[in-house]
């Protein structure tokens, strides 16, 4: 099966060794200056997202933020050249990004990431985007690889809410989601995957010894426009300047793509591990909600 082929069918596609050894070394070293910068940061802010027990002496950074603002290597990987090509195959010739982030699980930590679709948090007039995750280290079975349930982005958009407000997770049982066919994206550092903005995923706590790094970028087409949150983009000479691929357009396509808003927000919403803590906290500990069964 063809590349496009497994993204169509599948929702995600995964190329190994898609970021050369150098490449995959520079990465791995502006990641673990940030980490180090993060030392100077007491709790979580516009940089990092920080774990409850992260002091100076021991980092325990759960994501850094805007990744290709905080470092000029992150920066450079947004428009790699290999990226771009797979990416025109995949969502179009016109190309913007959005946003960054790199989610790190410290070993023998990090958090879970609830069961979601992208698309829930920021729904667009079409549905050609995708996240393109960047393997920092070595992921296995059992350094918490990111899992994707195939063909979940066909359909309808699951619902995200718990108690009437944007929880950013679903509840697998009541969606009537089957978690054993889940796929565990696993391959070598400088790996890469890419997965449809409606693909249902999640992550499992980090039970190995060895950290897991992901860097992800989001990625539309040029005439996706957001229905939330324009502000990710920046401004609009930012939105203009994040074209990475042909042009942008002012004529927005619209799609009949099923949308539910992601309002109202939790209590906290500056961040997907205190959104989705929202439904954990609230559900009875018995909750089935930790991916980790996969
Ligand atoms: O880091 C992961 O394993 C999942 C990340 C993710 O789905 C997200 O941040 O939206």
């Amino acid at each position: 099966m063809s590349m496009i082929e497994e993204y169509q069918q599948a929702g995600f596609t995964c190329i190994e060794g898609l970021f050369n050894k150098d490449e995959v070394h520079d990465l791995q070293l502006a990641t673990d200056e940030l980490i180090e910068e993060s030392r100077n940061h007491i709790t979580s802010d516009e940089k990092f997202d920080l774990e409850h027990n992260h002091s100076s002496q021991n980092p325990r950074v759960q994501r850094i933020k805007v990744p290709h603002k905080q470092h000029p290597v992150f920066a450079a990987a947004v428009r790699k050249p290999q990226v771009l090509e797979i990416l025109s195959k995949l969502i179009g010739k016109n190309i913007r990004f959005r946003n960054s982030k790199l989610n790190i699980k410290e070993a023998n930590g990090g958090a879970a990431v609830d069961w979601h679709q992208d698309w829930a948090f920021y729904p667009h007039t079409n549905a050609d985007l995708l996240a393109v995750g960047i393997m920092i280290d070595d992921i296995d079975e059992n350094n918490a690889p990111l899992m994707i349930v195939p063909g979940s982005h066909r359909g309808k958009t699951l619902n995200h809410h718990f108690q009437g407000v944007f929880s950013g997770s679903v509840n697998p049982d009541s969606e009537n989601i089957d978690l054993s066919t889940a796929v565990k994206l696993t391959g070598s550092a400088g790996s890469a995957s890419f997965h449809h903005v409606k693909a249902l995923h999640g992550s499992s706590p980090n039970f190995s010894n060895r950290p897991r790094r992901l860097l992800l970028f989001e990625y539309a087409s040029a005439d996706a426009w957001p229905l939330v949150d324009f502000e990710v983009y920046g401004d609009f000479q930012e939105f203009e300047e994040k074209i990475v691929l042909g042009k942008s357009t002012l004529h927005p396509r619209s799609e009949p793509e099923h949308i539910i808003m992601p309002f109202p927000r939790p209590p906290n919403p500056d961040s997907i591990y205190r959104i989705q803590e929202f439904r954990r906290q609230s559900s009875s500990p018995t909750t089935e909600l930790q991916p980790e069964v996969v």
